[in-house]
């Protein structure tokens, strides 16, 4: 990669000084705030791993300016990471906002000399993690989720799209190649050997880490999930769906933060709404003031989780129905009462392999918060280092048995069932 100098000769990090003048520039954010910026103000708020993100607020409303800095913020200067990534998160916005806009934040504008994304501020909304810490609902949660999965994904794909268009997307999006090495290594490969920036609730789980490593039929169920990361270019997908890149109230869910987008396996998606669903259910032990109290709100996740998968499915399957235009599986192939009984079959079985797709990534997403480098909030502030090491240890037994059993799961009712089981398990 070329140094940031070279690349982008004007780039500089925002700050409390040239912030409002950056945006004062811009005249849809002048149209959002108020055409007065002296009376603007602006905050840093960036708690992500990787941006500088600023809210500004004038009169009228408030935006948000994401801005990427040349480094991995949560490591430092010493771990060097393109500002491109700034324009693949806004390539794949503006990809989604073609299918689904009301389930995304307003984009102002992007600044690709300074890698800046300007966006709507989006109130009362929050991380939908910290939402879950706080054992809020979200009834309109699964069916938007599924709903932006579906339509993201599918018209993306060779269902939708024919070969040209879909080849000429996917070139772009090729040049991601840092983002993607962060997941191939910090999902697929760091947690499963030594590696400097590893980190877990030491020394509680120092045994299963070990076990982990050691543990060859899971290292290969991994390696082939990461091969289909590295091969499968089925669709234009998120890449980072965890429920850190969610927020929502109650009434209203927006997915935000694609920077990791590229052309790779639907299920990635999918797994990872499930798999942060799922830790946000084994954290609850921690979060919940005696025990039991959480468990409403532990049924409300399970019935999310099985909502979210169903709905998505149905929605897939509509849409190919009714707009299966891609080159695979060519329409003009299916004309005939038989043919097209032969297809609705195969579509049947085509969301059958993308479900065990789908629950092997989400058993890594799971493992990787555990053992790598980032790790989740809903874990973390679980103070007990005990009690905190009790709930991990069943998410990382949960991840194991999804990753190596994935194809034994029927159905999403039998996850969440093996899920409390795990929730259930004592050790002896
Ligand atoms: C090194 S960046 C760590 C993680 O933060 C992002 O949200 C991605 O999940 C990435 O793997
Ligand atoms: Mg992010």
């Amino acid at each position: 990669m070329n140094k940031t100098s070279d690349t982008f000769p004007e780039y500089r990090p925002l700050d409390e000084d040239s912030v409002i003048d950056f945006v004062g520039e811009i005249q849809p954010v002048r149209e959002a705030l108020g055409s007065n910026p002296e009376t603007w103000r602006m905050r840093e708020v960036g708690d992500g791993n990787l941006n500088l993100v600023f809210i500004v607020t004038g009169e009228k409303g408030a935006v948000v300016i994401k801005q990427a800095v040349p480094y991995l913020r949560c490591v430092g200067e010493a771990w060097a990471l393109p500002l491109e990534r700034a324009f693949f998160e806004n390539e794949a916005l503006s990809e989604a906002a073609k299918f689904v806009p009301h389930l995304l934040p307003k984009l102002y504008h992007y600044d690709a000399k300074q890698a800046a994304i300007v966006m709507e501020f989006l109130s009362p909304h929050i991380i939908l993690r910290k939402g879950f810490i706080q054992g809020i609902r979200y009834p309109r949660l699964a069916g938007d989720i599924a709903e932006f999965m579906a339509q993201t994904l599918f018209k993306t794909s060779d269902l939708y799209l024919d070969a040209a268009t879909k080849k000429a997307r996917m070139a772009i999006f090729c040049g991601n190649t840092e983002l993607c090495k962060i997941t191939e290594d910090l999902v697929f490969t760091d947690p499963y050997r030594i590696a400097k920036l590893n980190r877990w609730t030491t020394p509680q789980l120092d045994d299963i880490a070990l076990q982990y490593r050691e543990d060859a039929p899971l290292k290969i169920a991994v390696q082939r999930l990461k091969l289909k990361f590295l091969t499968s270019a089925e669709a234009l997908i998120h890449g980072d769906l965890h429920s850190g890149s969610i927020m929502a109230t109650p009434e209203n869910t927006r997915v935000i933060d694609p920077e990791f987008a590229f052309y790779g396996p639907m299920g990635f998606d999918i797994g990872a709404v499930i798999g942060n669903l799922l830790l946000a259910f084994f954290s609850q032990e921690g979060h919940e003031s005696s025990p039991g109290r959480r468990n409403e709100y532990r049924a409300w996740l399970f019935q999310t989780i099985e909502e979210t998968w169903n709905r998505f499915q149905q929605r897939f399957l509509e849409l190919w129905q009714e707009n299966g235009t891609g080159d695979a599986y060519h329409a003009s192939l299916f004309t005939d009462p038989v043919s097209l009984e032969a297809l609705a079959t195969e579509r049947r079985t085509y969301l059958r392999r993308l479900f065990h797709d789908s629950v092997g990534f989400a058993g890594v997403k799971m493992i990787r918060r555990i053992f790598g480098l980032a790790h989740v909030e809903d874990l973390e502030a679980i103070k007990d280092p005990d009690l905190r090491a009790r709930c991990e240890r069943k998410a990382l037994r949960l991840g194991r048995l999804l990753v190596l059993e994935s194809e034994s799961f029927s159905n999403i009712a039998e996850v969440t069932a093996a899920a409390r089981q795990e929730y259930s398990h004592h050790e002896s």
